[in-house]
């Protein structure tokens, strides 16, 4: 299966609240997500692991990965697609040799040091951010802006994935920074139609013109 990662819809369960978790990513995924992550920082093992099973049955027909954050244990329980680490998270070797070849795995990325110790060979993608300051999560990182997303991506020799303040408006200069695609939470969950949110951002991906010769 090709990795997908151009509408990439990262699940909070609070910003998710106003349609709950299950008809946010059902209508998002309709709307056009090619992949989901699961994110749930509070959620014990058990209750992560059968709402990652709620997950994956629900997007089973579509195709459309389900990748969890950070917990090697639940995406190993739960039959996930695939697992994405932080930088302070389980080890990628460690994630690589319990899921097997076939899994999606994914860290994040935010600066050239952080990417030049990146074990590639292990990884499918890496997701580089944040790009903007965001109230989505609260220890972010240092802001990398444009420029800085865009040297990322020309340094990384595998695919990437933008994230952090990323709304409609941005993805023609996400594309224009090579990224192979842009995560948010925040531009798709506790928005009036998660829907016509996802389709916005699918719709402006698939016809944004860029100038770039391809990222990895
Ligand atoms: N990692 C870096 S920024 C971020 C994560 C999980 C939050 C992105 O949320 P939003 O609402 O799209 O800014
Ligand atoms: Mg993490």
């Amino acid at each position: 299966m090709r990795l997908d990662l151009s509408v990439y819809l990262v699940t909070d369960p609070d910003l998710c609240q106003p349609y709950g978790l299950e008809r946010t990513v059902k209508e998002a995924v309709e709307g056009g997500v090619s992949i989901v992550q699961l994110r749930d920082k509070h959620a014990s093992k058990e209750a992560m692991v059968e709402q990652a099973k709620r997950l994956k049955a629900l997007l089973a027909p579509s195709g459309v990965p389900l990748i969890i954050n950070d917990r090697l244990g639940v995406a190993l329980a739960s039959g996930a697609d695939g697992l994405h680490v932080g930088q302070g998270d389980a080890s990628v070797a460690e994630a690589r040799e319990a899921l097997g070849p076939d899994a999606i795995i994914g860290l994040s990325i935010n600066t050239l040091a952080q990417l030049n110790d990146a074990p590639v060979e292990r990884l499918d993608y890496v997701g580089l951010g944040p790009v903007f300051a965001t109230a989505s999560k609260q220890d972010h990182a240092q802001p990398l802006g444009f420029a800085g997303l865009a040297a990322l991506v020309e340094a990384s020799a595998i695919p990437s994935v933008a994230i952090g303040g990323l709304k409609t408006r941005h993805v023609e200069a996400v594309k224009q920074s090579g990224a192979n695609g842009m995560a948010v939470i925040s531009a798709i969950c506790g928005q009036a139609s998660p829907r016509a949110a996802a389709q916005d951002i699918a719709a402006r991906w698939r016809d944004a013109f860029v100038t770039h010769s391809g990222g990895a």
